[in-house]
């Protein structure tokens, strides 16, 4: 993909490095939320939209899926219930700056294709339907009604519905969601890549299979109870923000936390919460006890030997360690699991964690010693070879003491985007279990097809082979955000019908099939009026709440339709008037597809009423509820997890690809890392000082970030990403960390976990040339 040279839309030449900050939030936080919300929205519409953020009458935050607090939990909602990058969030979909068919006659895809993501995104919302027609260099408007004409013919012409793939990104509603997977499967197909694929994809299989269900075991209100809260390859202070707030509330209540991360992340060190006055010009809260600063990939030996100590300590004094009852009653394997366990050989340890032995066994023992412990984690687990077995392993640890369905215990995957999690609840799934499959076709009287659909990385490879020929997608940045960007761009400009339901612009849109259309679509901030007057939309956040959001803010412009009118209008188009689904009732009254889902999604019963409860209501998890596992053995499984070290040859580093505090996900807000203190550019690679000394470099130096992928031991193909300055850090010897998107390009798309099928984008081996 050819882009602007730095220094052209970014000046990359003016980037400064300073020391990392020490405290997260405080009054900085708070000033750049105003800063950048007057930026976008100006003061009026700031001033109407941030009293909104997370309150029950308002919208549910964009951001992150994070729990707000609830009554329910004798917790009270403060006026402010947001976060910094919540209100970035806000701002970005709610600014005042439009895109409309002058832009598009003014630019030619040619040329936008030059522009980094931070200007596209930069440039407002898009405010008409536009076709970018075979041949043709630029978009020019369409009505909705050709549109979906459009669409629907393409797809219906094609050899079979299974060469078309349906994307997914996690901030669409779980009522938009649900006629999604409606449309696609009724069109004939499970070809349902979602974000989530690239996400948390690995805690789901490791979950399902250890504890029965995918979704984590806890509530906010247990994480704040928990005697020991680790948090494991997790930035919080930049991508979950108010989790701050809840392990302030666990050192409140004299409990721990441990922070395992290659990075001394700002966010797990101190926190000053900007809620209240002394977080604002007082001391803040310093948070982790203990910081472990691991290597990349180095968890699953990590808690290995946790596992190993505590049953050490189990033999040291018996009866006093393990939870025997709840082994016996609830749990399956732990004697096998046991037998293989107890052994520690502490080089290896060692050699892959890159902590020392002390450490470790101050963190086993602070397990021993808990009677409530939390694990949270997020992408530092998830996006590795091994994530799968990494996660069980967890999961292990937690059953040795009986940290699961108890209060103040459990396993917390702390998910992303905002409703991701209500979206696989509403069926986006490409292997949606046959329950869910019949429980629709009895609703319907539709016919679902039972073959798995392509997850994101199949979904690419049927399309290098020609079997995927079209993509729709709700919401996100493909091209952007799966691995591999130059050969997911030969792929997507092989498709027939490229279609993006989007609020802004993206590099997605400049990567056209054929034909290519881009629909524009309501945020979840702005205030959506049907035939029966203003809607709400549901969403489920990262602890199973499911609640309502209500946007009241002035759309970006009149021609939007909302999510579900889309899908809805789609669907009519595509399936044709005999159709035994009555999409035209939909979009009128979002209630008739609430009933719909009460009566299809299990735990959902009643929903229209129980939706309209100021809290919400928590969806059933056995586990967690009554301490049953619909597993396959009826319990609780015990794995045995056997770590696959990754081998990095001499003069490579193992490269993990994360978050700057100023971007979401390929949506660039902004410049600034400021707690890492990286600000005004974004092409940098964090290196250890020795490391760059080893190497020949120097702080500050120009390279180039080549990846190899090896096959046998032997280098069989190289990617390359131009000019990133490199900085030094504190990181772990051979480890390195860049931001996403930047460094996709060297992602390669065989490189997944075993299992889930996620790209192991926290773990890339590369060597550093000079430019
Ligand atoms: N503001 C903001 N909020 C967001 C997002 C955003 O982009 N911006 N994205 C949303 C989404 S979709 C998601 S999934 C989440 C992501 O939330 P995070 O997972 O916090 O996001 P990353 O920036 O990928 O950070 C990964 C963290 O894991 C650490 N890490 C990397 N490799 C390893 C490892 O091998 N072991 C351990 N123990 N740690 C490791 C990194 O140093 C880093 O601190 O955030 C969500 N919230
Ligand atoms: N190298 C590397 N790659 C990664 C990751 C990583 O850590 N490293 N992380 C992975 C993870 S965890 C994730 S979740 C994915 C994210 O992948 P995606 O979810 O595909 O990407 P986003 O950047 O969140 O999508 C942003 C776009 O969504 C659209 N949008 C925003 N709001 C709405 C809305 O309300 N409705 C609709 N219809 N569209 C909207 C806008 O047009 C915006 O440009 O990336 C993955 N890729
Ligand atoms: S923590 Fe997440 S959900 Fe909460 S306000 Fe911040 S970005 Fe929004
Ligand atoms: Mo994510």
């Amino acid at each position: 993909m050819v882009r602007k040279k730095p220094g052209e839309d970014i000046d990359e030449r003016s980037l400064t490095v300073t020391d990392p900050k020490r405290a997260a939030a405080g009054i900085q936080g708070v000033l750049t939320s105003l800063q950048r919300s007057v930026q976008q929205m100006g003061v009026a519409r700031s001033a109407k939209a941030l009293p909104l953020l997370n309150q029950s009458a308002g919208f549910d935050c964009p951001g992150c899926a994070w729990p707000d607090p609830r009554a329910a939990d004798g917790d009270k909602r403060k006026m402010a219930e947001f976060c910094e990058n919540g209100a970035k969030a806000v701002a970005e979909e709610a600014t005042t700056r439009t895109i409309g068919p002058e832009f598009f006659a003014e630019h030619p895809v040619s040329e936008l294709a030059q522009r980094t993501d931070y200007w596209l995104g930069q440039q407002g919302r898009i405010t008409h339907p536009m076709i970018l027609r075979e041949g043709e260099d630029h978009y020019q408007a369409i009505s909705w009604d050709e549109a979906f004409e459009v669409v629907a013919d393409e797809l219906n012409r094609l050899d079979s519905p299974e060469e078309a793939a349906f994307y997914t990104s996690g901030r669409t509603s779980n009522e938009a969601a649900f006629l999604y997977q409606l449309m696609v499967r009724s069109f004939g197909t499970n070809n349902l890549p979602d974000c989530s694929n690239m996400c948390h994809e690995s805690s789901g299989a490791a979950l399902n299979e250890t504890i029965g269900i995918g979704k984590g075991s806890v509530s906010l209100t247990d994480i704040e109870h928990a005697d020991l809260v680790l948090v494991v390859g997790q930035n919080p202070g930049t991508n979950h923000p108010r989790m701050l707030s809840s392990l302030e509330k666990v050192k409140r209540r004299s409990g721990r936390v441990v922070a395992v991360n290659p990075l001394p992340e700002t966010g797990l060190m101190e926190f000053k919460n900007p809620q209240n006055l002394r977080g604002l010009v007082g001391d803040g809260t310093s948070l982790a006890d203990e910081f472990a600063q691991i290597r990349v990939g180095g968890d699953l030996a990590l808690f290995k030997a946790l596992a190993a100590l505590i049953l050490q300590a189990e033999e040291t004094a018996p009866g006093t360690v393990l939870d025997h009852d709840f082994l016996r009653r609830y749990t399956h394997g732990f004697t096998e699991f046991a037998r293989q366990a107890r052994h520690i050989d502490w080089d290896d340890v060692e050699d892959s964690t890159g902590l020392p032995r002390a450490q470790v066994e101050r963190i086993a023992t602070m397990l021993v010693n808990s009677e409530r412990t939390v694990v949270c984690w997020a992408m530092g687990l998830t996006q590795h070879k091994q994530a799968v077995p990494t996660i069980r392993e967890v999961v292990n640890v937690l059953l040795l003491r009986g940290m699961i369905g108890k209060s103040g215990a459990g396993v917390c995957p702390v998910r992303g985007h905002s409703n991701v999690q209500g979206d696989r609840t509403m069926g986006i799934w490409e292997k949606m279990p046959e329950t869910f499959l019949a429980a629709l076709e009895g609703e319907f009287g539709i016919s679902a097809p039972r073959r798995h659909g392509f997850d994101t990385i199949e979904t690419l490879r049927a399309m290098h082979r020609g079997q995927c020929r079209a993509f729709v997608a709700m919401g996100g940045n493909f091209l952007a955000a799966t691995p591999d960007t130059t050969a997911t761009e030969t792929a997507l400009r092989g498709c027939e019908l490229t279609v993006q339901i989007s609020t802004k612009l993206n590099r997605s849109h400049l990567v056209p099939g054929r034909t290519a259309l881009i629909l524009p679509t309501l945020g979840r901030t702005e205030r959506d009026t049907q035939g029966t007057g203003d809607q709400f939309v549901t969403v489920e956040d990262s602890m199973s709440v499911v609640h309502a959001s209500s946007g009241r803010l002035q759309p970006a412009s009149p021609h939007l339709l909302s999510e579900v009118a889309i899908v809805s209008r789609l669907a009519r188009g595509l399936l044709g008037p005999d159709h035994p689904v009555s999409w035209e009732s939909f979009e009128r009254d979002y209630d008739r597809v609430r009933e719909h889902i009460a009566h299809v999604v299990p735990g959902c019963e009643n929903y229209n009423q129980r939706v309209r409860h100021a809290d919400g209501f928590v969806l059933p998890h056995p586990p967690r509820d009554t301490r049953t596992f619909p597993t396959d053995t009826g319990k609780a499984n015990f794995t045995v997890n056997i770590p696959d070290p990754i081998h990095v040859p001499d003069g490579r580093l193992l490269l993990q690809t994360l978050r700057s505090h100023d971007q979401y996900n390929t949506t660039i807000y902004g410049l600034s890392d400021r707690y890492r203190g990286i600000e005004g550019g974004r092409r940098i690679i964090m290196v250890n000082t020795a490391d760059i000394a080893e190497f020949g470099f120097h702080d500050g130096d120009v390279v180039d970030v080549v990846s190899e992928w090896r096959d046998g031991g032997r280098v069989v193909e190289e990617r390359r990403a131009e000019a990133f300055r490199l900085v030094a850090y504190s990181t772990p010897r051979g480890c390195a960390a860049a931001y996403y998107p930047e460094t996709n390009p060297l992602v390669p798309l065989d490189a997944v976990a075993d299992t889930s099928n996620t790209p192991t984008s926290k773990a890339i081996i590369v060597r550093l040339e000079r430019v």
